[in-house]
Parts: structure tokens; C-alpha cells; sequence
């Protein structure tokens, strides 16, 4: 009996907990260790100066004259943006690669005398580059003059397979939920409601991506890959679950307030995509170039997307050279560089963990710190409540603070508590943001503290927390 135990404790060093569903495919755990993709909109909008083209520009004035993907990817490089989504085609119906279902495309633009195809040319930098590619195809087209009808549906079926087929790998596609109505649809010049629940088949489209790209992550208001945040300026809420409940939230749903923090009792693991421009329009605004968002907004923008639990998509507006506009290049560049820098240093190198209760040895609490994104702490079964310590040799200054779930056995955690020791006694840490969810990452902001120890406290879980990483530092200097 006691050797059987010696042999248990030595080998096993404790269970796993179970997994909690929902959780999320291996695809979606990628797709969020990315943290920041590139958006780009590019398109006739570019040089007509618009945002949502009727559908009728011609064609002539699409005529970039030092297009350049290769820029385009450098600078996500640079900026440690790992994966980029392309507007192939945006509302205005015009495609960004020659289509066989239509005229209305490259094709039929100036651009390389109609030789040319943009979709490609991304998809070929992106591999070059090792970036990841993805694309978005409006389901609304205002220049189709069968919009409405089942022939449309049909058309958007083509070309999602033709886009899916033609460029290697595709990690994810952007549905839309925008439908305003009018448009020019062929030259009828008039508005079409449609049933945005019904209308476009979207389980149709789903098993056209899951049949031809099964690790894409397919984006729309509801899912089922990724969610929308809710809002346009790239910020989760602070209480962000990554469920939803199924078959609730399509695109173009009226929502209310749930796509922020999501459904806490969902019953599918739909995280949630912050999307935001770097300047006020999606589309390029030569009036715009004084309104890039400076590298701090940019970094603030960071800290409450994906220091949330979400993940940033950030929209360069490609300009009418073709080009992204230096000060947005420089913007991003500084803007990685500052967050590299504010989250260069972690204070809790160094520093002896420990905690109110492990399950055993494969769970203890220095778990936190050995930097594997496998590893992690856990409580015993049953156990909501439950502390870690981390003591530093001497004092440390402190301002921000790094939480991570392993949520390959799903999101627990729905409120914790950050303390430190100022040498005397336990205080709480200063901050207005609210110690609510972590899943995948949470960064927390507070007022700077001198501690000698910092203690994580999980006031409450779905289940015995699972926390693989816990990292502090000094961001303002
Ligand atoms: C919206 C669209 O209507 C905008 O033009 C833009 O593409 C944005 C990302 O999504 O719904």
C-alpha cells in the first residue's frame, strides 16, 4: 500500500482537473495566442473617397500606382502583427482578385492593365513572410443585380469557394453583418431588405469553410469561430467571457449590450475580435493623415482588447498609391515597441510561489512562472476559492499585473483579488478597471506599489481555477 502510494505521488504528482465546456478548438486557442492581426480596406472606396460604395463606381478608378504588399506585410512584421484579413470584397461588391463570377473586379481596372490580382499578391507576401492570411467577402453587395434573389446566394457561394480554393491557406473569414438596404444593384437604384437570419444560408456557408479550410476561424457578429465585440473601437469589456449561447447571435443581430462580455452560461466557445481602425474610417481619407492614432492610443488600445481576454484586429486604410501611409507605419512600430517595452521586464522572475492549496506537485503554484503556456497552477476539485503568493527579494515596484487561464480546459475564473505587501501588512492594489474574468489573458492597470509580496486571490470559479501564467512589472518608469 505504501509503495503503491510512493509510485502514485512520484509519477502522477496529481489528476488534471476535467475540461469544462465549452472549450475551444485547438484552431481558436492559435487564433487568440496571435493577439493582434492587421485589417486592411482597400477597394474603389479608396479613391472615391467613401466609406460604403453605392456599387456602381467604375471600375477605371481603381488605378494604385506603386501597390505593394510586400510593404504592407514588412510593417506587420515589424509591428509583431502575426496574420492579416484583406477586404476582397467589401459592401461596394468589387473584387480584389479576378473572379470568374464576375466582371466587375480587377480585372476590369487599369491596375497591371487588368493583369493584376490583390488577393494574391497578399496571400503570396503573407507565406514569404510567415504571416497568417485571411479574408473578408461582404454577404452584402450593392452592385450585384441579383442581390435578393437565389442566385445571389448562389454567386457568394462560388466565389467563397473560389477565394478558399485558389490561395493556400486561409485562417480566417469575416463575415460581415452590415446590410443597409440600398444600393445599385445592376442599375435599379433602389433598396432591398433581406432576412438577414435566413437569406444568405450562413449554415451553408459554414460547411463551404469547413469543408474546404477546416482551421479557419470563421468570423461574424455570433460566431461560430469568433464573436464581435460589440463596437468598433477595438475594446472588450472587462467582464469578457468567450461563450455564447448557441444559435442566438447571427449577423447583423439586433444586439444589445452581450457581445462584450458575452454569455456566462453560454454553451459554445465564441471569443470575442476587438476591431478598430488606426484612423477614424475604415477606408483611406487623405484629411485622415493627421488623425493616426498616436502609438500610446494604440497601446491603450492593446491593454483593453487583448489585456481582456479578446483580440485586436487593427484596420490599415491602404492608400491610393497603394501603399500604408508612413505616419501609421511609424505608429504601429512604436506602438509594439512601447508595449514590448511596458511588458519587457517580469518582476516575478525571481520570485517564491506559493499556494493556499495545490492538487499536487504537477500543479503547484510555481507552475505560474516556468513560462510554459502547458503548465499550470490548480486547486483541488471543488475548490472556488484559492490563493497564490509570489515574495520578492526585497522590494519591487509595480503597476501592472499579467493573469492567464489555461482555457484548453475552458474559462473558470469570474472574480479575483490583487493584494500586495508593502512590508507591514496586505493592501489591495489601486485601480478602477474590475477583477472580474481572465480566460486566455488578462493585464491589469494600477496605481504604482513598493510591495515585498503580491498575492492573486480567485474569489470565484466556474470550477478549481487552472492559471498557467502570472506575470508583474514596472510599465511606467
Ligand atoms: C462594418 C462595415 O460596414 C464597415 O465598412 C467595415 O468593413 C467594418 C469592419 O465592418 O460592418
Amino acid at each position: 500500500m505504501a509503495l503503491a502510494l510512493v509510485a502514485a505521488c512520484s509519477c502522477g504528482g496529481g489528476r488534471a482537473p476535467e475540461a469544462l465546456a465549452p472549450v475551444p478548438s485547438p484552431s481558436q486557442i492559435s487564433w487568440q495566442q496571435d493577439e493582434i492581426w492587421a485589417f486592411i480596406h482597400f477597394g474603389p472606396n479608396t479613391f472615391s473617397d467613401s466609406e460604403w460604395g453605392y456599387g456602381d463606381a467604375d471600375p477605371a478608378i481603381f488605378n494604385p500606382s506603386r501597390l505593394d504588399c510586400e510593404q504592407w506585410v514588412r510593417t506587420f512584421e515589424a509591428a509583431g502583427i502575426k496574420g492579416v484579413i484583406l477586404t476582397a470584397k467589401h459592401h461596394d461588391g468589387f473584387c480584389l482578385w479576378p473572379s470568374e463570377f464576375t466582371d466587375y473586379s480587377v480585372a476590369a481596372s487599369p491596375y497591371k492593365d487588368g493583369a493584376g490580382d490583390i488577393v494574391g499578391e497578399l496571400a503570396q507576401a503573407c507565406g514569404r513572410h510567415g504571416l497568417k492570411f485571411g479574408i473578408y467577402l461582404s454577404p452584402w453587395d450593392r452592385h450585384q443585380a441579383s442581390y435578393g434573389t437565389e442566385d445571389y446566394v448562389r454567386y457568394y457561394q462560388e466565389q467563397l469557394r473560389e477565394l478558399l480554393t485558389r490561395y493556400g491557406k486561409i485562417s480566417e473569414v469575416w463575415l460581415d453583418g452590415a446590410n443597409g438596404g440600398d444600393g445599385w444593384y445592376g442599375g435599379a437604384c433602389e433598396t432591398r431588405n433581406i432576412d438577414r437570419r435566413t437569406y444568405y444560408d450562413f449554415p451553408k456557408i459554414h460547411s463551404i469553410v469547413h469543408e474546404l479550410q477546416p482551421e479557419a476561424i470563421i468570423f461574424s457578429d455570433g460566431g461560430p469561430g469568433c464573436r464581435w465585440v460589440g463596437n468598433e473601437r477595438g475594446i472588450a469589456s472587462e467582464t469578457n467571457w468567450s461563450f455564447l449561447r448557441e444559435g442566438v447571435v447571427y449577423p447583423g443581430y439586433p444586439y444589445g449590450n452581450e457581445l462584450g462580455p458575452g454569455h456566462e452560461d453560454g454553451d459554445v466557445w465564441i471569443p470575442a475580435e476587438c476591431d478598430v481602425s488606426i484612423r477614424r474610417g475604415w477606408f483611406y481619407h487623405s484629411e485622415e493623415d493627421a488623425l493616426v492614432k498616436t502609438p500610446e492610443q494604440i497601446a491603450d488600445i492593446y491593454y483593453r482588447s487583448v489585456g481582456r481576454n479578446g483580440k485586436l484586429l487593427i484596420n490599415f486604410p491602404v492608400d491610393r498609391e497603394g501603399l500604408i501611409h508612413p505616419v501609421d507605419s511609424a505608429n504601429i512600430c512604436e506602438a509594439f515597441r512601447i508595449i514590448s517595452e511596458q511588458l519587457g521586464n517580469d518582476i516575478m522572475a525571481g520570485a517564491r510561489a506559493s499556494a493556499s492549496e495545490s492538487r499536487g506537485r504537477r500543479f503547484s503554484a510555481g507552475k505560474v512562472l516556468d513560462g510554459h503556456p502547458d503548465s499550470y497552477w490548480s486547486p483541488k476539485d471543488g475548490t472556488l476559492n484559492a490563493s497564490l503568493e509570489f515574495t520578492f527579494k526585497g522590494k519591487k515596484n509595480i503597476d501592472r499585473i499579467l493573469l492567464q487561464e489555461y482555457i484548453a480546459l475552458g474559462q473558470r475564473v469570474k472574480s479575483f483579488a490583487i493584494e500586495y505587501n508593502d512590508g507591514d501588512s496586505w493592501q489591495p492594489v489601486s485601480t478602477s478597471e474590475q477583477q472580474t474574468t481572465i480566460g486566455y489573458k488578462r493585464i491589469l492597470r494600477f496605481d504604482p506599489v513598493e510591495a515585498t509580496a503580491l498575492r492573486v486571490t480567485i474569489t470565484d470559479s466556474r470550477a478549481c481555477p487552472c492559471i498557467s501564467s502570472v506575470r508583474a512589472y514596472l510599465a511606467e518608469k
